[in-house]
């Protein structure tokens, strides 16, 4: 039996969730090629964990076997906080009241228990963000959106602020969604705004010189003293700030969970110059930046200096 793609637009609409979309699952071969010469580039830093699993990283059924559909599902976390540049040190809106993971794991566990509901056959697989898949290539497979040239996934709708889930199903679907239109075509701005010079061509990133993977991902004592930070301590959004689509699809996010954790964004320098463990534990906790231990954190500030 293929399952309908309207009744999973029911399902879409009960559970809230923004954005949704399906591709037939396929072994991602030319998106394997432009990992592999990625990789070989050096461009993941050290962020060796991507080296493993390539092949599960480039095929749905390796994951899970019996896969026939990848579904794909966006929310958006735009929040419309102003950060005071100057006189700050800045966190990503990406860090929201609650951790992006645990929300969509539950949102695609109860998504997958209702279409079980509908065909008690269907058997699925949940990945969020750390399971070995192309989750922006799916998406722009689905028809989320498009890749756009700071390598996220930019939808027509809400712009680039969607975190992305997987749901890998073994059913297939009665129509499957199209791909959208590359909307980016002569636009720049994201490659000329990056202050390290991080966004390469071909809608790639060299993730060495990203403030996001420096701030977040890098584990070194001291971080390169030829790249500034340019006030950032979590993350970096200045390659979704300038894009043009998010300028014109700004929709404030409607899920709580995802409202700005207001008390790490807009404090100044002095305030986390002076910040003390016990503090940033706190403040941290729920939030995406849990992972990130203090002592990485005051490195990030130290660099700010
Ligand atoms: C590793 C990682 C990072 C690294 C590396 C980033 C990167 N661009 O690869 C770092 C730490 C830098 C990072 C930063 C951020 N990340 Co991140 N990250 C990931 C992760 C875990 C894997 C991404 C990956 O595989 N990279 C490898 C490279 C080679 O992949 P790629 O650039 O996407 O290229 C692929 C395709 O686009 C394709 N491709 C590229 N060019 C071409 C051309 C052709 C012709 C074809 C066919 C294919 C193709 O081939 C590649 C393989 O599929 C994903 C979650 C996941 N499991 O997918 C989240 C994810 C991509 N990150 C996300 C977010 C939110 C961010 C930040 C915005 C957070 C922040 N504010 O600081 C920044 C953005 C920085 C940026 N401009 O990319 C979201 C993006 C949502 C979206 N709208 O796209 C994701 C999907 C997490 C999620 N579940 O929502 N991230």
């Amino acid at each position: 039996m293929k399952f309908s793609l309207s009744k999973l637009q029911q399902l879409q609409k009960k559970n809230n969730i923004d954005l949704i979309g399906i591709a037939k699952s396929s072994h991602l071969k030319e998106d394997e090629n432009v990992f592999r010469n990625w990789l070989n580039s050096n461009y993941n830093g050290d962020m060796n964990w991507m080296e493993n699993h390539i092949e599960k990283r480039t095929d749905p059924q390796l994951l899970f076997s019996n896969t026939k559909s990848v579904i794909v599902i966006g929310m958006n976390y735009f929040s419309n906080i102003q950060q005071e540049k100057s006189d700050n040190l800045l966190v990503s809106k990406y860090v929201t009241e609650i951790d992006y993971h645990k929300f969509f794991k539950q949102k695609l566990f109860l998504l997958l228990r209702e279409m079980q509901n509908i065909d008690n056959s269907i058997k699925g697989k949940v990945c969020v963000d750390t399971s070995p898949i192309f989750e922006k290539a799916w998406g722009i497979k689905a028809g989320l959106g498009w890749r756009g040239k700071n390598s996220l996934l930019i939808s027509p709708e809400y712009g680039s602020w969607i975190f992305l889930g997987i749901l890998l199903v073994n059913v297939e679907f009665d129509k499957y969604s199209k791909e959208k239109r590359d909307g980016c075509e002569d636009c720049n701005l994201c490659v000329e705004s990056c202050p390290t010079g991080a966004i390469l061509k071909d809608n790639k990133i060299d993730a060495n010189k990203c403030i996001s993977y420096l701030t977040v991902e890098n584990n070194d004592k001291n971080l390169p003293t030829e790249l500034q930070l340019n006030n950032w301590i979590y993350g970096c959004d200045i390659c979704q700030d300038i894009c043009p689509y998010n300028e014109k699809n700004k929709k404030l996010s409607v899920h709580l969970e995802f409202q700005p954790k207001i008390e790490l964004h807009n404090k100044s320098k002095k305030y986390w110059e002076n910040i003390s463990e016990f503090e940033y534990r706190k403040l941290k906790k729920k939030t995406a930046m849990k992972r990130r231990k203090f002592l990485f954190i005051l490195r990030n500030i130290n660099h700010n200096l």
